[in-house]
């Protein structure tokens, strides 16, 4: 049993996914040997209601000077930020003569350029220290730290309070939220918010979408966990709005207690949640079993199609198709390489089973007969900008919602 590191109540485990290596540890082969392994396994609260990790890899094993991930790798993506940005603009910045704007693993600037562009003062806390750097050189003020209340105090004492602190795609990979939401909590202004967005578990148990379970993601949100952890620090959900990127997400806006009127949205979500089940320790052994399915019927297509001779090739190397592959054990046997437009990525190979990595000239040049999509979530993206594979009779592989083929 481990305890929750909300409530501090036990969690009931009720997924293991085994050995795994860590999701964006791409390596070289010399570099097998030392491969770092851990036990993948999930939790649920019933007193906080949080789905999460119940054994966690050390933060510094992740976020580090080689990190893997770069944000500003899709266009939509940029896309979604640039909005994001736009809209906390319009709605929280109107009465402000100076705002100032601050963001934790704020990545290579992807949101927080759309600031540094207008001029509005801004600071990102950014760990990984290559990805900070790519952000400082388009004029970004960035800090390499992990964000926590010791950190937000020394923000507080060297330029003021905030009007909104952003947190995209970072807030669940932090296990000592606590310590995070105290730091909110001094830094932001009386009228100040808190807006961020995370992969939402309502998304995940109705998809079956497994592979957003990684070292990274400590933790899966719903909109009743949310609650539990910020009405502990005197902060309130304000509003909740459902986000179609990365397979589902929820942004969440928070403000100090009783400092700005709520939405209806969040007791209407709320239900939504109840009705889904997410309450429910059942709805968890239901989901284990969906991911088991998963598993066997992406084999099954992979290896029909081995026997049949085809080519399988496989497109994004995320962080996520480490859960697949290492799961479902998929190695170089049943998918020649994997595809990916990220340098620091290219010439190395997938974390576990060892799949090479290869630019995106590769696949153009000689594509396979079917491509598994790891990047599922930027399907839309993908597909357009691979037409001509498809027309020219290339296939492609899903396996959320289930397993099909394209
Ligand atoms: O939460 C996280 C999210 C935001 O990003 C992090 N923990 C790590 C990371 O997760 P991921 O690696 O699963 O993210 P993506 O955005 O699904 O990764 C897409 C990958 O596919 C990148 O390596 C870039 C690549 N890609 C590509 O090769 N061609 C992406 C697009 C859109 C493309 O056209
Ligand atoms: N916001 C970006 C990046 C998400 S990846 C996007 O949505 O695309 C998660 C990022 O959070 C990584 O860049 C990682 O280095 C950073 N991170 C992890 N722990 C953190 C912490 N304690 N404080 C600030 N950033 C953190």
């Amino acid at each position: 049993m481990t305890k929750c590191l909300i409530s501090g109540a036990e969690t009931e485990t009720f997924l293991s996914f085994g050995k795994m290596p860590i999701a964006n540890g791409f390596l070289e082969a010399k570099d097998y040997p030392n491969e770092h392994f851990f036990e993948l396994k999930v939790g649920y609260c019933p007193e906080s209601k949080m789905v999460q990790l119940t054994e966690l890899v050390d933060e510094k094993k992740m976020f580090h000077e080689n990190y893997a991930f770069f944000s500003s790798t899709s266009r939509r993506m940029a896309e979604h930020f640039r909005r994001f940005a736009e809209s906390v603009r319009e709605t929280f910045f109107a009465s402000s003569e100076d705002p100032f704007v601050v963001e934790i693993g704020s990545n290579d600037g992807i949101m927080l350029q759309n600031f540094a562009n207008a001029g509005i003062r801004h600071l990102g806390i950014e760990p990984s220290a290559n990805v900070a750097q790519a952000a400082r050189d388009k004029g970004i003020e960035t800090i390499s730290e992990f964000f926590d209340q010791k950190v937000a105090e020394r923000i507080v004492a060297q330029k003021g309070q905030a009007d909104a602190f952003l947190a995209a795609n970072v807030m669940c990979h932090i296990p000592y939220l606590h310590s995070v939401m105290a730091g909110i909590k001094t830094l932001l202004k009386p009228k100040g918010v808190l807006v961020f967005e995370d992969p939402y578990l309502g998304d995940i148990i109705e998809k079956t979408s497994y592979d957003q379970i990684y070292d990274e993601h400590a933790f899966y949100f719903s909109v009743t966990s949310i609650e539990y952890l910020v009405s502990r620090h005197d902060l309130e959900v304000i509003d909740v709005i459902r986000q179609p990127v990365h397979g589902g997400s929820m942004r969440y806006v928070i403000g100090h207690k009783g400092a700005r009127p709520v939405s209806e949205n969040v007791g209407r979500q709320r239900a939504f949640e109840d009705q889904l089940g997410l309450h429910d320790p059942e709805t968890y052994r239901k989901f284990a079993k969906n991911v088991a399915q998963s598993k066997n019927d992406l084999l099954e297509l992979l290896n029909g199609l081995k026997r049949q001779g085809q080519r399988v090739g496989a497109y994004g190397a995320t962080s996520k198709s480490t859960t697949v592959t290492n799961y479902c054990g998929i190695g170089p046997d049943l998918v020649e390489f994997i595809s990916d437009t990220t340098p620091i990525k290219q010439g190395k190979f997938s974390p576990g089973t060892h799949i090479p990595v290869v630019p995106h000239e590769v696949f153009a040049k000689n594509p396979p007969s079917h491509t598994l999509l790891f990047a599922w979530n930027h399907a839309e993206e993908i597909l357009a900008k691979e037409q001509q594979y498809r027309e020219n009779g290339g296939k492609f592989l899903l396996y959320v919602p289930k397993v099909h083929t394209l």
